[in-house]
């Protein structure tokens, strides 16, 4: 293995990268030796978008995706998510996992619960039960599953499930920051749990070595 190749590991392997190995080994050697060619190191550079409501105001709890402009290819499981119950609210309300990804619905109240959604991308309905991890369930294809529970009608949840590893979720400075991306042209996608109708139209961004941010409004004026 040339000097080259075993340098350039140490550098942060952006997520799409990893993706690629576990895929393409000898594409993604490729990629390394391009990434080591280049005196900057990996181009890789952090994408941030600033979400903003209707009126303007920072917007928590959106979701920004990068698909790769060439087209998707296959994700990872994500390890280990939960979505609790706990005076009486699932913690977190929001949710963004890759396709395949199993979940748990631990309960920590006392109360019993019986979690269900009727979304078409996972229709499902864990039997009431009482304080316990709960049965996984896999989230085996893309798209936003709605979690309710039948005791309970105030408790709402969303679970977004994407193909591709770069995202993020915006905090409450309505910034989302998706770490490592690969230099390249992606098609950006947004969602939010209070946006009416379908999923907005997605732009085609560039990024490239530095890092970037870009600002999206999206008519959310209610929380959900
Ligand atoms: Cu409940």
């Amino acid at each position: 293995m040339p000097a080259a190749i075993s340098a350039a590991i140490p550098f942060h392997p952006p997520l799409g990268l990893v993706r690629w190995r576990a895929l393409h080994a000898s594409a993604a050697l490729a990629v390394l030796v391009a990434f080591a060619s280049h005196a900057g190191g990996a181009r890789a550079a952090n994408f941030t978008v600033a979400f903003t409501d209707g009126q303007g105001k920072p917007l928590v709890d959106a979701v920004a995706m990068l698909e790769p402009a060439g087209g998707k290819g296959a994700v990872k499981p994500l390890a280990d998510v939960e979505v609790s119950q706990a005076k009486r609210q699932f913690n977190p309300r929001i949710t963004v996992i890759t396709t395949g990804t199993k979940v748990t619905f631990p309960n920590f109240d006392t109360v019993r619960h019986q979690v269900y959604s009727f979304s078409p991308i996972k229709t499902f309905e864990l039997k009431l039960y009482a304080a316990g991890p709960g049965a996984p369930i896999t989230f085996d294809k893309p798209g936003v599953a709605v979690l309710g529970c039948n005791i309970h009608d105030t408790m709402a949840a969303w679970i977004l499930v994407t193909d591709t590893p770069l995202f993020a979720l915006s905090a409450a400075s309505g910034k989302a920051q998706i770490e490592s991306v690969p230099a390249g042209n992606y098609k950006l996608r947004v969602w939010h749990a209070g946006l009416n109708g379908p999923e907005p139209a997605s732009v085609t961004v560039t990024v490239g070595a530095a890092n970037a941010e870009q600002a999206v409004r999206l008519a959310v004026t209610l929380e959900p």
